[in-house]
């Protein structure tokens, strides 16, 4: 590693000692962007890295509600600003027990590259809280969404902050925190994504992160002579991202044969009912085991890791950090995967990684793969200033090219510095190259 980013990234590991997930994503990031910084050395004089690393803001916040039976509940609140060089703060919140200021900064530092990649103006965010929404009544998530907005809402707007959904975070809790913001703040801007399509929302963004997982993984595939057709895809999860990476990849010729969730995995290898997924978690919010009760033929396994024994071609894990270790990454290359691309974010241990990368595994890494969804929120955002709704298939079409420009982005700087076909290294320089430039254009801000 080059002597400044490996400076930086020692004194990281010193402050933050206890912020796994966040240095994970800062190793991973720092070790690609060493090589721009051996051919840059005045981002050194600049202090660039050190800024870049620093969020500009972290707020934390108490939560205060009452659950159905009357109990006064406490929850913490986070919104990590972490750049605005590009444009306004963007990204998602996340609502689950996990939820800590070492998640929080790993998303927001990520988002920052993820965001710079889709070309569109938009800086690096990450929200969200330690609560739990699995049992809650409709009237405890809206309660919950109202106490949390009354804090969040004098932090954001539609030119300075704009959050959306991430996991435990989809339609629902958008309605009920863009409700609570237009009445307090009495605002009608485009300060949330993801929002209903009735006020204000775009078509195909809940479709988009899975679509554009695809979308990126199409040409990744089509690179190496390949394509989706007539392979078996593995898609882990179940939650928004996963539902639409199966559809697509459905579209596109694939047969998905295993999904999961935080419990198991259900594998069918028929190919898995999207419908059935769809009424099981979208409508009913149930457990995935509950798909083996309904199609004879399929089996239900406890422990989500397990999916990676499955015979695969297409690896895309789309539930949460860390879900893909060294031994699901043996299994996948024993079993003659060609490709894993990352739907959610940093699905892949560093060690996965370079187990897959050593075995000529393609790999797309989250930041660039899972882009289509933070890009279709800007598309949102654009709509919404414009006052006008584009058809689902324009804004489909912007994102294949969204999707397509960041695979070729990202392949090209792999190029450049020496790395042909590593799209992590090519994702995360071409994601920073346009921050540092606005940086230094900033100067010493
Ligand atoms: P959802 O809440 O819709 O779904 C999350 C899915 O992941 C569920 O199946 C959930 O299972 C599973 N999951 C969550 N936590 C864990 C865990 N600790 N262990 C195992 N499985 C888990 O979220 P999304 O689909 O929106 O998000 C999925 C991933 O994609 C996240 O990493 C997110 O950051 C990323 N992402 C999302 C984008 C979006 O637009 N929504 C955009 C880009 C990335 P269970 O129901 O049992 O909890
Ligand atoms: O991780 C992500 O990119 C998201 N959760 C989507 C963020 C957004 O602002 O649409």
């Amino acid at each position: 590693m080059n002597a400044y980013a490996e400076s930086v990234l020692a004194q990281l590991k010193k402050r933050h000692s206890t912020q796994k997930e966040f240095l994970q994503a800062a190793t991973e990031i720092l070790e690609s962007l060493s090589l721009v910084f051996d051919k840059h050395p005045e981002y050194e004089k600049a202090g660039i890295l050190e800024r870049f690393v620093e969020p500009e803001r972290m707020i934390t916040f108490r939560v205060t509600w009452i659950d159905d039976s009357g109990k006064v509940q406490v929850n913490t609140g986070y919104r990590v600003q972490y750049s605005s060089c590009l444009g306004p703060y963007k990204g998602g919140l996340r609502f689950h027990p996990s939820v800590n200021t070492s998640i929080i900064k790993f998303l927001g530092l990520e988002q920052i590259l993820k965001n710079s990649l889709t070309g569109l103006p938009i800086g690096g965010a990450k929200g969200g809280s330690n609560f739990d929404p699995k049992g809650k009544s409709d009237n405890e998530i809206m309660r919950f969404c109202q106490a949390f907005m009354a804090e969040l809402y004098r932090h954001i707007g539609a030119d300075l902050d704009v959050p959306a959904g991430d996991i435990g975070v989809g339609a629902r809790e958008i309605g009920y925190l863009y409700g609570f913001y237009k009445k307090i703040k009495n605002d009608t801007s485009c300060t949330l994504t993801g929002r209903g399509l009735a006020y204000g929302g775009s078509l195909a963004r809940k479709e988009a992160t899975g679509y554009g997982l695809v979308y990126f993984t199409r040409e990744m595939l089509a690179a190496a002579g390949q394509s989706f057709e007539g392979k078996t895809v593995l898609v882990s999860g179940s939650g928004n991202v996963a539902i639409y990476a199966h559809e697509k990849a459905t579209q596109l010729g694939a047969k998905v044969v295993a999904m999961s969730d935080s419990l198991g995995y259900v594998y069918d290898p028929d190919g898995i009912d999207l419908d059935l997924i769809k009424q099981i978690k979208e409508a009913e919010r149930k457990r995935i085991s509950e798909y083996v009760k309904r199609r004879p033929g399929a089996v239900y396994k406890a422990g989500c890791s397990g999916i990676w024994t499955i015979p695969c071609d297409i690896a895309l894990p789309c539930a949460t950090q860390n879900e893909l270790d060294e031994e699901g990454a043996q299994h996948l290359i024993s079993n003659g995967c060609i490709a894993v691309a990352e739907g959610a974010n940093m699905p892949t241990t560093l060690e996965a990684i370079e187990l897959l990368q050593s075995h000529d595994v393609m790999f797309g890494p989250a930041k660039a793969a899972n882009a289509g969804g933070v890009a279709t929120s800007a598309l949102e955002m654009a709509q919404s200033s414009q006052r006008i709704y584009w058809t689902f298939e324009e804004v489909d079409q912007r994102l294949d090219t969204i999707m397509c420009n960041i695979f070729r982005n990202c392949a090209e700087a792999a190029k450049e510095y020496g790395h042909e076909g590593n799209y992590l290294i090519g994702a995360n320089i071409a994601g920073f190259i346009k921050v540092a430039e606005s940086m230094m254009a900033f100067g010493i801000v």
